[in-house]
Order: C-alpha cells, then sequence, then structure tokens
C-alpha cells in the first residue's frame, strides 16, 4: 500500500479536506440520526444524495408538510429530534407548519433547511427563493439558529438537538445557507469540531417537598382521578406510570394520544366515564397533560360545581397556573415523578373509597352496554358505529399495530370506539386538531417501529396529504388506509341555499373512488360498502403488509356539524338561510 492509500485509510490526516455536507452528515451520524424526511431541490440536493450514499436513509415526500408532520412523529415515537430537510423560502414555509405543530404538542424535532446568500437576502436584492427564514421560523418553534461556518456546524447542530429534547421537547429550527454546504476546512479540525451530545434529555429531579405536597392533597381526596396527557406517552416511563395508578387504585382517564398507555381494558380506566369524573372528581393528578382546550381550561360546565384541587406534573414549570390554581405543583420528569410519588406513598397508602370508584363503574358499564349493540349493525351504507365496530376488533386483535386516525366524526367515533392496549400506538390530530397529518404520521410510524399502520381518515382530513400515498407505495409500507367515504366535510348532504350550481362549502364529489388512487401507484385498492368487506379488506392488508386503501362508504347523513367539538363554531345573529 503506497503511502497516500494508507493516511486516507487510517483516517483525516492534516492537509485531507472535509466540506460542509459532509460535516452534516457527520454531525447527525455522531448523535444517531438514522432517517431524514425530506423534499430535494436547491440547495439540498446534493446533501440528500450524500446523506444516502453515507447510510442516512433519506425518505422523499412530495410535500414539506408531511416530512414535516413525519419527522414530528418520529421525535414523539423515538424521543429523537425527528429531522426535516427542505429548500429555501416555498419548501421551508411548507414545513414551517409541521414544525409549529411539533412545538405545540411538545414533539421535538429539526426543521434543516437551506437558505440563500445571506449578504443578498439582508439587502433585498431579490435571490433565488429569498427569504429571512431565520426571522420568520422564530416565534414559531422553540429554538431556531443559523451556521455560517463549516467550523460551526458541529456546534449548530449539538445544539439544536439539546433544545429539540431537553425539558419540554418542541421544534427547532436549523437554517443552513447554501454557501456553507461547499466551505471546506481541514478534516482533522472538521472531525474534532463534531460535538456528541451527552445526556440531551437529562432527568429532572422533582423536589421532596413538591411530593410531600402532593401527596398531602392526594390523601384527603375522596374522588381523586388521574388524568394521563400524551406527555406521558412521550416520557416512556410506562412501567412506573402503570405502578403508580395500580398502586393508588385511583380511576384514569387517558387522553387521546395517550389511550393504551394503560389498556383502555384496565379495571380502573374511567375513558368510557368521562363526563362524570371530570363534574365529580375532587382532587385530579395531571400527568403530562394540560389543562387547554381539550379539557375546557380546567373550569366550566364540564368540570361541574364540586370544588377541585389539581396536583400537575411536567417538567416545564411555566404550564403550573396556566388555567387554573394547582394546588400541588410537581416539576419534572414524569419518570422521576412518577416514581417519587409512587415510592412516597408507601406501606400506609389507602385506595380511594369504593362508593367513588363503584360509582365510575357502573357509569363506565351502562355508557359500554348502551354502546355494544351499535357496533354490531350491518347497516349498507355503513354508519360510524358500523365501520368503527369491525376496525375495533382488528386493533383488539393486532394490538401492537398503530393506529393513525384525523377528521372529525371520523376521529371523535374513532377515539372513544376503537380501544388501545399498548402505549404511543395512537397517533392523531394532537393539540391544534389539525387535518393533514394522517399519511406523514403514518408513514413515520411504519419507518421508525417497523408495525403495520392502520389510518382511519375522514375523506376531507385524507385530501389534505392523499398525494402521500405515492411515497407509501414507492417505500413499500406496511400502511392500511381506511377512508371513511361520507362526501364530505361532517356530513355529505349541505345544500347551497341559492340553488345556484356551485355544490355546498362542505361537499365533495359524491362517491369519489380513493381506492383508485391508490391502484395509480401500484397498491391495493378496495370499494367497501359493509363491515364485512371492511373486516375483509383491513386484515388482508395487516396480513401481506402490502400499501392498501379502502374506500369505505359511509352514510352521507350520518355525522354531524364538527364531530363532538360543533359548540366551539361561532353563531350568527342572523338565522341560516
Ligand atoms: P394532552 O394533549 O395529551 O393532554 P399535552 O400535549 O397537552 O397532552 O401535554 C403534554 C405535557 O407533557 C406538556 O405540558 C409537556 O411539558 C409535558 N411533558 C412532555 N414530556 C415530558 C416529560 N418527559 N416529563 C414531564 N413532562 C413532560
Ligand atoms: C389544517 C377544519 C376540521 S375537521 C375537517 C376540517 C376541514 C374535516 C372533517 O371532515 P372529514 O371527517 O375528514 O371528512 P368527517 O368524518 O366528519 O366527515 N384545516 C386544517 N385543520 C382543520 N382542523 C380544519 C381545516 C376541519
Ligand atoms: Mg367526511
Amino acid at each position: 500500500m503506497d503511502t497516500m492509500a494508507q493516511e486516507i485509510h487510517d483516517g483525516p490526516e492534516a492537509g485531507t479536506l472535509t466540506d460542509g455536507f459532509h460535516l452534516i452528515i457527520d454531525a447527525l451520524k455522531l448523535n444517531d440520526i438514522k432517517t431524514i424526511y425530506n423534499v430535494p431541490g436547491i440547495p439540498i440536493t446534493d446533501l440528500g444524495r450524500y446523506m444516502q450514499a453515507e447510510g442516512l436513509r433519506v425518505l422523499s415526500f412530495r410535500h414539506e408538510q408531511h416530512a414535516g408532520y413525519a419527522a414530528a412523529t418520529a421525535g414523539y415515537l423515538t424521543k429523537k429530534p425527528g429531522i426535516c430537510l427542505t429548500v429555501s423560502a416555498p419548501g421551508f414555509l411548507n414545513g414551517l407548519t409541521a414544525l409549529a405543530h411539533a412545538t405545540t404538542n411538545c414533539f421535538p424535532m429539526i426543521l434543516i433547511s437551506g437558505s440563500s446568500e445571506r449578504e443578498i437576502v439582508d439587502l433585498q436584492q431579490g435571490d433565488y427563493e429569498e427569504m429571512d427564514q431565520l426571522a420568520i421560523a422564530k416565534p414559531l418553534c422553540k429554538a431556531a439558529y443559523r451556521v455560517l461556518h463549516a467550523e460551526d456546524i458541529g456546534i449548530g447542530i449539538a445544539r439544536a438537538i439539546r433544545a429539540a429534547v431537553s425539558g419540554r421537547p418542541g421544534g427547532v429550527y436549523l437554517d443552513l445557507p447554501a454557501k456553507l454546504m461547499g466551505q471546506t476546512m481541514d478534516a482533522e479540525a472538521g472531525a474534532k469540531s463534531l460535538v456528541k451530545v451527552i445526556d440531551a434529555a437529562p432527568r429532572q429531579l422533582p423536589a421532596p417537598e413538591a411530593i410531600a405536597r402532593a401527596l398531602k392533597v392526594l390523601k384527603g381526596a375522596k374522588r381523586p382521578l388521574i388524568i394521563l396527557g400524551k406527555g406521558a406517552a412521550y416520557a416512556q416511563a410506562d412501567d412506573d406510570i402503570r405502578a403508580l395508578v395500580e398502586k393508588s387504585g385511583i380511576p384514569f382517564l387517558p387522553m387521546s394520544m395517550a389511550k393504551g398507555l394503560l389498556p383502555d381494558t384496565h379495571p380502573q380506566s374511567a375513558g368510557p366515564a368521562r363526563s362524570l369524573v371530570l363534574k365529580e372528581s375532587d382532587v385530579v393528578v395531571m400527568i403530562g397533560a394540560r389543562l387547554n382546550w381539550l379539557l375546557s381550561h380546567g373550569k366550566g360546565k364540564s368540570w361541574g360545581d364540586q370544588p377541585k384541587q389539581f396536583v400537575q406534573i411536567d417538567i416545564e414549570p411555566k404550564e403550573m397556573d396556566s388555567n387554573v390554581e394547582i394546588a400541588a405543583p410537581v416539576v419534572g420528569d414524569i419518570g422521576s415523578c412518577v416514581s417519587a410519588l409512587h415510592e412516597a406513598m408507601g406501606k400506609d397508602w389507602t385506595p380511594p373509597p369504593s362508593e367513588w370508584t363503584e360509582l365510575v363503574d357502573s357509569k363506565k358499564q351502562a355508557n359500554l352496554d348502551k354502546m355494544a349493540p351499535k357496533l354490531q349493525n350491518n347497516n349498507v351504507p355503513m354508519d360510524y358505529h358500523g365501520a368503527l365496530g369491525a376496525l375495533r376488533t382488528i386493533i383488539k386483535e393486532r394490538p401492537d399495530a398503530i393506529l393513525v386516525n384525523e377528521g372529525a366524526n371520523t376521529l371523535d367515533f374513532t377515539r372513544s370506539i376503537i380501544d388501545m392496549f399498548q402505549p404511543r400506538k395512537r397517533l392523531d390530530v394532537g393539540t391544534w386538531g389539525v387535518m393533514g397529518i394522517g399519511m406523514g404520521t403514518a408513514i413515520a410510524a411504519a419507518v421508525e417501529t417497523g408495525k403495520p399502520v392502520l389510518a382511519i381518515e375522514g375523506d376531507s382530513a385524507f385530501g389534505f396529504s392523499g398525494m402521500e400515498i405515492e411515497t407509501i407505495c414507492r417505500y413499500n409500507l406496511p400502511i392500511c388506509v381506511v377512508v371513511f367515504n361520507n362526501n364530505g366535510i361532517y356530513r355529505g348532504t349541505d345544500v347551497n341555499p341559492t340553488g345556484g350550481a356551485d355544490v355546498a362549502p362542505t361537499v365533495f364529489v359524491k362517491d369519489a373512488r380513493y381506492d383508485k388512487m391508490m391502484e395509480a401507484f401500484g397498491g391495493v385498492g378496495v370499494y367497501a360498502t359493509s363491515p364485512d368487506d371492511l373486516t375483509r379488506a383491513v386484515n388482508e392488508a395487516m396480513d401481506s403488509g402490502r400499501p392498501t386503501l379502502v374506500n369505505a362508504v359511509i352514510d352521507e347523513k350520518a355525522g354531524t356539524e364538527s364531530g363532538r367539538i360543533g359548540n366551539l363554531n361561532p353563531q350568527s345573529v342572523v338565522a341560516k338561510k
């Protein structure tokens, strides 16, 4: 071997060069980043190519918003930042919705966008895709950084990772100007400039007095309730949470994405008695859940007249008292807080009075009994209960499958009908109730876990990300999309009151065949009109792992305005025509 080859073989020597492209890749790899959710173009096309050549998995989407939702989902499922890579201005803006979504939901992700020449952008001289991206991103994410020099790439990426996952997780923007990629530096110095982030999300132990205070409040409760949120699911402290809940004997209510943290069939689950427990409880322990609109801000009619005290476990101190007084704030990471509380309960803990748990049980049983016959119906066209009765059995038989869910009625009925059995298996519209998360979320779920994915989608909801079924087919992902096709938003029955040619604003093409879209890309398309059709098609898809789209025909009269949140619509004083 000649000396030159020897040098290269032995690693970078003085005199060997590296560049921005490779420093970015090396920095990501050093920090165990494995997958990039991407849409190519100037100035990041070659970055994507080099990434693939260097062993990163680069998945290209058809629109940055869906690459972004995929990255956000990857962050939620893995506790490592999901990475979305986009071009400048329009690509960046397309990714920004997902970055804001990640921040709102406390999911760690990094949006990396290429950007134009600083000098030209700052003088507003009209560069290709000119935009001051850093300034625009700042208010929409947890942190935003720009790297101008190759020697700062290591630090820039380390800061982005730490900002995304430490404390309350969130979205981070990383601006990488085109010029940076081609900058060269000595390879050895470059390697030394990289940073491996040590203990990116440090544990945060709760103060002992905070635990004592929480226990005191809890011991005074006659009708206690535990509310589990998606922060609790995110924390991956599943065993600790289960141990605390079971030791306490307190009924628990899972928020949407916390379903399955303990099985919905668990004897302490109060899901089917939601209204009762919110109204009647006297002490509520919030674990990784916020008292935002999804819980009516902790006050008002749905919380009843019963005076309440709140215990809140959260990593973000500013969350305390955000809507109502928190009697016992417990600030720290959920694993540490939950195990400290569990330990403090000790041997002399007494479970809640049986009058309370029996009241919850009987309400729960009554509601389940009321629901059961509806789920058996075989109506054609299907209603939500008939269709979901079929899909509910499939998830029960395949508890490790991941359920993705969006829509209005399609969302609300699915959430209440389909029981979940394992943590982090239900992924949905999150804090904003955003439409369009469907296909990006399904793709990341399949990619990050390798498990089969069932996406239950309203026909409107599906439309926001429908083109990504090409991405699903291209990467041959085990995703079965069921489109609940009721010809529109909420219902398909609205009419234009003027009698004009345009259909009503909530109505789509009647009897559209979404199944044929999937066939166009080589996937399996199925047209289903009955619960039996649906069962057959979805089971086959889940067994084969082939990309499948089932167009499930739903009675266009079956839904209600805005699903279960119609009360949030403002009302006009002028009567509707
Ligand atoms: P949900 O919508 O399910 O009620 P939210 O998204 O409103 O849940 O609340 C999640 C909460 O969990 C946030 O306030 C966030 O700060 C908190 N959180 C996230 N991860 C952790 C963690 N590891 N430890 C403690 N709290 C966490
Ligand atoms: C980004 C507003 C909430 S729910 C919904 C829309 C458009 C669609 C409901 O119809 P779908 O479900 O999906 O067919 P179903 O079963 O009731 O018929 N834009 C964004 N986010 C939201 N939430 C909306 C619009 C909306
Ligand atoms: Mg619909």
